[in-house]
């Protein structure tokens, strides 16, 4: 826990902060941002701020103005969103600027909603974003070591983060320039990895600071999780509570970058969910000690489209938001948090001009009361007891507060809001069938090995999966033969050989002369996959075929850009009459992606030269089988999904969109005994978990926007072998 530092000579924090301030006014005459420990001032007037995130990919275009309306309707002062460096340059030097990833016109959208913006650049986003945000190029610079004092790290990031200022810039989207962005992020959480890694990670802190300070954004920077960011950078604070902090320096405000509504979800793990009560209780005790910006990660957590999830990290980023995934308020969340940001609006004034006084009226009950010589008079009252509703007596009025609340008083007499007591009303979210399971599937199998296609090269040895891919595809195939002597004959004292091999991760699919050995996967605690089992080979040449599966990069963690994945070996055949033989030390034949993102199929379902079977023949319960159909959109305007619990594993497009990774085999079905729930008051399973021993995700969001009236191609590659006949379109509806 932070303990608060003693404040350093006044008078050079004053004359800091008006260099500060003094630099701000000489690109602005009229609209500035500044601060005092008391919060943001925003064109001189000092603000208690609601925040929310909703990542601009994780929706559509379309999406966007409704998310954002619902967001102010809400009582949202502030949009927050990451920048996702590796959407927007994912090739080096070529950039994307379109679509899901139109930053600019997200910004102005927002400011349209009368929304102020802050924008994290990072450029690390964690995020569980597909390798943290950073584009998978980075890694194979030379010398490159991410997020640590390392010279080809700094060039690119700083390139990256200049050309990111200078095109908000030249838009005129910072507040100081008429825009809605208030307030900027440089790095991310990078104070654990300065716990981690020492000197050269602290000397990249502060480098990432100063950098970030040079570019003269005229609003203020923030670092999340950094103690020791910087002047005049403000660190802020993200946990599930976060009244116990302090920024390092007296002069700055107290603000709360990420109020976590839940929690990712893996495939694996089972929804999480945060009780609103808790929600708004946390809020609450941040602003009555002292906070002033409180943001709610996430607000939206939206979809990861395409392969957009860090690993294992489930399509679905529904994170229990405000809103949920499919653009949908979740009542009663949406409703009891927006009356929270009314009542606190009403008192803002009060609460900004003077400091509480704290009256304890109990064991685990106090009053908080702020009454500035100004005039007015705002209460606190709070139950810090999980389990026991209390009444107090404050001023000679009785109070009853349920366990583990904060009542709101403006007046200092009438509690006008409980963070317990809930009157928005719940509201049911059905999903329903839309015309029954989709039909007319026509099947398309892919091959067992590299061999099976012209795009192959051969390499002597073992090669790291990335390396190869460069995250373009999931999917790389290794292929080699064992030649076995006849006349030796291989029946090795009655015993088959054994076939080992260690993969880096994710998955592992093993062919051997095409017929499958076993389809593997490893998870994100331990990403390695082993395989290990005997197998039937022939005399003369057999031919093993590994397929090494990404599930995502990771996002987190210290230096992971040094994690490999794919099949590094050892990987041995044993049991031999010579005994046993060394296959990393021979050629393998490679194949970067699958046959059918060669022809297309993705996109267009491919040409007529491609032979998709239908009827009878349809290929089903068999791996590495792309399935295509059409279907018409449902009539009107509710959000749809698709259901595939029929299905294993693989990727889904709709009129050649990456609706996303999908997984539904028992493997990612909801294990909740690692996973209990960790809110305050609320250590009770119940409260946060539900789903458990189901898959962790059986519905797809498929954006409306994606649609046409009739005809919308649906293409899916199923990898380890599912029935196509049982995916069914829903609508979600209130
Ligand atoms: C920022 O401002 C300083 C001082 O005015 C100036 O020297 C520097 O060139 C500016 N940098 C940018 C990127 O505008
Ligand atoms: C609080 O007081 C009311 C009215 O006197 C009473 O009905 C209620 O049971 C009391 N609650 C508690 C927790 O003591
Ligand atoms: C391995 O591959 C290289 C390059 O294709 C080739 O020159 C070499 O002869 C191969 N070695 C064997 C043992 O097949
Ligand atoms: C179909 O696509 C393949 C692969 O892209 C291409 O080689 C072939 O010429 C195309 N055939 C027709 C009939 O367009
Ligand atoms: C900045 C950062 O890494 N934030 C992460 C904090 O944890 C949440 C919860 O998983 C992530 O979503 C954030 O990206």
């Amino acid at each position: 826990m932070y303990r608060k530092m003693l404040s350093p000579a006044a008078a050079k924090v004053f004359s800091l902060l008006l260099l500060f301030i003094s630099s701000w006014e000489i690109c602005s005459v009229k609209s500035t941002v500044t601060y005092d420990r008391k919060g943001l001032i925003i064109n001189g007037q000092r603000r208690i701020l609601f925040s929310g995130s909703i990542h601009y990919p994780r929706s559509t275009p379309e999406m966007w103005p409704d998310l954002l309306k619902k967001a102010k309707d809400g009582g949202l002062d502030i949009v927050d969103t990451y920048v996702f460096w590796n959407g927007h340059e994912p090739t080096r030097g070529k950039f994307y600027f379109e679509g899901r990833y139109d930053l600019v016109r997200f910004i102005k959208l927002a400011q349209q909603a009368g929304l102020y913006v802050t924008l994290r650049i990072g450029p690390y986003a964690c995020a569980e974003w597909n390798f943290g945000a950073f584009p998978a190029w980075l890694k194979f610079i030379p010398g490159m070591e991410f997020r640590i004092d390392n010279q080809p790290f700094e060039l690119e990031m700083q390139k990256w983060v200049t050309k990111i200022v200078d095109m908000l810039k030249a838009e005129k989207l910072f507040e100081t320039q008429g825009g809605p962005i208030i307030l900027s992020q440089i790095e991310n959480e990078f104070e654990l990895v300065e716990w981690n890694l020492g000197d050269r990670a602290r000397v990249y802190g502060q480098w990432a600071a100063h950098m970030a300070i040079g570019l003269n954004i005229t609003v203020p920077w923030i670092m999340c999780k950094q103690a020791n960011a910087p002047d005049p950078i403000i660190d802020t604070c993200n946990d599930f509570y976060c009244d116990w902090f302090s920024p390092n320096k007296d002069y700055k405000p107290k603000m709360w970058t990420e109020n976590w509504t839940a929690w990712v979800q893996q495939f694996g793990t089972p929804p999480l969910y945060r009780p609103h009560e808790d929600l708004a209780y946390s809020v609450l005790k941040f602003i009555q000690t002292g906070g002033s910006m409180n943001n709610y990660y996430m607000y939206h957590g939206g979809t990861n489209f395409d392969r957009t999830n860090g690993a294992f990290v489930a399509t679905s980023y529904d994170y229990d938001g405000v809103i949920d995934e499919y653009g949908l308020p979740s009542e009663p969340k949406w409703g009891h948090l927006s009356e929270l940001h009314k009542v606190i609006k009403t008192c803002e004034p009060t609460i900004l001009n003077s400091e509480p006084t704290v009256i304890p009226l109990g064991p685990h009950q106090e009053a908080r009361v702020f009454n500035p010589p100004t005039g007015g008079c705002v209460a606190f009252l709070s139950n810090h007891d999980p389990n026991l509703p209390v009444n107090l007596t404050f001023w000679n009025l009785q109070y009853e507060l349920p366990p583990w609340s904060i009542s709101v008083l403006p007046d200092c007499r009438t509690a006008v809001y409980n963070s317990a007591i809930v009157t928005a009303r719940k509201t049911e979210k059905k999903m329903i069938p839309f015309q029954g399971a989709l039909q007319n599937w026509e099947s398309y199998s892919e091959g067992t090995s590299s061999s099976d296609s012209s795009k192959t090269f051969v390499k002597y040895g073992l090669t790291e999966h990335l390396f190869l891919t460069r995250d373009t595809t999931d999917y790389l195939w290794y292929t080699t033969e064992v030649f076995i002597d006849p006349s030796e004959g291989f029946l090795y004292n009655g015993q088959d050989p054994l076939l080992n091999i260690m993969s880096a991760g994710h998955g592992l699919n093993v062919y051997v002369n095409d017929q499958l050995q076993g389809l593997h996967h490893g998870s994100l605690e331990t990403p390695q996959v082993t395989f290990s089992k005997k197998v039937k080979l022939r005399g003369g040449v057999n031919k093993i075929s590994l397929q090494s599966v990404a599930v995502g990069l990771p996002n987190i963690g210290t230096q992971f850009e040094k994690w490999n994945l794919g099949v590094l070996g050892p990987v041995t055949l044993s049991g031999l009459n010579e005994g046993t033989r060394d296959l990393a030390k021979q050629n393998w034949t490679y194949k970067i992606g699958l046959e059918g993102e060669d022809l297309g199929l993705p996109f267009t379902g491919g040409n007529s030269s491609v032979q998709w079977v239908q009827g009878p023949t349809l290929a089903k319960n068999w791996p590495g089988t792309w399935y295509k159909t059409t279907f018409d959109a449902p009539e009107g305007n509710d959000p749809l999904a698709l259901d595939m619990r029929t299905m294993s594993k693989g990727l889904i497009w709709v009129n050649g969109h990456g609706v996303g990774r999908y997984w539904s085999a028992s493997i990612a079905y909801g294990n909740c005994s690692p996973h209990p729930c960790y809110y305050g008051g609320f250590m009770n399973n119940q409260k946060c978990l539900s789903g458990c021993g189901k898959p962790s995700q059986i519905w797809y969001h498929v954006p409306r926007s994606w649609l046409k009236p009739t005809g919308n191609l649906l293409v899916v590659f199923e990898e380890w072998g599912g029935d196509p006949t049982g995916i069914s379109l829903l609508r979600r509806t209130i």
